[in-house]
Parts: C-alpha cells; sequence; structure tokens
C-alpha cells in the first residue's frame, strides 16, 4: 500500500515496514515535520524486488530521496531533520547532540537487540529478554517526573526512537511495575501528539490493546 504525507508531489519514497518499530520511527519523523513523501508500506513477506537493489541489507525503513539512498532509521531520521530542519528534533549545542546520539545507540543495543528474542517467544530466551526491557524502563522512569521528554522540555528523535518500543509493551507481553508510573505517563504523552497518532498503520493501531 502507499500513502501520501502531506498533500504535495512528494520527492522522498519511504519504503516502511507494515508494523515494525524501525519503520514506524521514521513515519513519526516524517508527520512531525508534515514532510512530502511516498510511503509504500511493506509486508515483510513480499518485500519489493527494488529493495534489495537499494539497500544491501533489504531492509525496511529504507528511503530514496531523488539520487540518495539511506537506511538505518537513525541515519535516515537524521538526515530529515537536517533536510527539512522544522521544528528541530535535535539539539544544537555540540555536546547535547553528542549525548543524543549516544542515547540513540543504547536504546538499539540495549532495547531494541531484544525484540528478536522477544518476538520469537523462544522459552528461555524471551522471558529473560522481556525481563531486561522491563528493568531498563523502569530505571529511566524516574526522568520523566523531573521532564517532559528524554532529553529535557523539547520532543526530539530520540523520543521518537522510544516511542514504538512503548506502543508495542502489551504486544511484547511486558508488564512494567507500579514505580515505572513516570514512564506511563511519558508514553500517554508520545501517544497523544498528532505525529504519533497519524504515524500509526492499521496493524500498528492493534498492537496496543489499551487504546
Ligand atoms: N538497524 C536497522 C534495523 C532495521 C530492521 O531490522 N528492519 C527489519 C524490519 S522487519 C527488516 O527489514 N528486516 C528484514 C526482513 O524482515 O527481511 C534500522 O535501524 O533501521
Amino acid at each position: 500500500m502507499t500513502t501520501l504525507v502531506a498533500s504535495r508531489r512528494p520527492v522522498m519514497t519511504l519504503y516502511s515496514g507494515v508494523s515494525d518499530p524501525w519503520s514506524h520511527r521514521t513515519r513519526i519523523v516524517l508527520y512531525e515535520k508534515d514532510i512530502e513523501c511516498q510511503v509504500v508500506e511493506v509486508d515483510p513477506g513480499k518485500k519489493p524486488r527494488e529493495l534489495a537493489d537499494l539497500n544491501p541489507y533489504n531492509e525496511m525503513p529504507t528511503m530514496v530521496d531523488r539520487d540518495l539512498v539511506l537506511y538505518g532509521s537513525n541515519i535516515i531520521n537524521e538526515y530529515l531533520d537536517e533536510r527539512l530542519p522544522h521544528p528541530p528534533l535535535m539539539p544544537v549545542d555540540p555536546v547535547s547532540r553528542a549525548k543524543a546520539r549516544l542515547m540513540l545507540m543504547r536504546f538499539d543495543r540495549d532495547w531494541y537487540s531484544l525484540l528478536s528474542d522477544i518476538e520469537s517467544n523462544d522459552k528461555k530466551n524471551a522471558p529473560r529478554a522481556r525481563t531486561v526491557l522491563r528493568d531498563g524502563l523502569t530505571v529511566i522512569s524516574p526522568v520523566f517526573k523531573e521532564q517532559p521528554f528524554v532529553l529535557g522540555s523539547e520532543f526530539s528523535l530520540v523520543d521518537c526512537s522510544l516511542a514504538p518500543i512503548l506502543w508495542r509493551l502489551d504486544y511484547y507481553d511486558v508488564d512494567l511495575p507500579r514505580q515505572a508510573k513516570p514512564l506511563l505517563d511519558y508514553a500517554e504523552r508520545l501517544f497523544s501528539r498528532k505525529s504519533f497518532r497519524l504515524s500509526l498503520t492499521e496493524a500498528e493501531r492493534v498492537l496496543n490493546a489499551k487504546k
């Protein structure tokens, strides 16, 4: 399925998985910035043949902007933030930018890396991965008593990166303890953004049983 973000003629194309959290990150960025983009919704079981020519990893998300082909959701998202600077989704000063990139890397290495084990439902690895994710999210929860978003008062690419996991907690069967309430309040702040609601595909809408 192909959908258009914004009504003007698109110059960019995003190959986006129907429900994977990496593609979801990039869709949130598209809608935050109201970017003209043709979104090609890809079922991972039926990938278009051109995807393998565009991306040696044959993965979603993959973005084409004229002659430029990008893959890796964080790389795509930073490119979009620089190409269409409003609203800015990264801090301005080098130290804060470096810290934001470090967080993006840590979310990938510490949490996104657990998702294949969780989805495998493997008897030993899935419960262990769920516990690591639950404990990690619980540890960062107190941050959201002090500030509305991960980096402080401003919504950023770091929030775009975390939101898809938070949306899928029911689907991943990860139960957060009571002390993670500030994190759950933060998740609600993210889910109520217009960009987040627009970013959801039909397949993703049903992944959060509470909504
Ligand atoms: N590190 C990549 C990960 C992307 C990724 O794992 N995408 C999955 C989504 S399902 C994919 O396309 N896997 C290949 C496949 O399903 O065949 C990113 O941040 O974009």
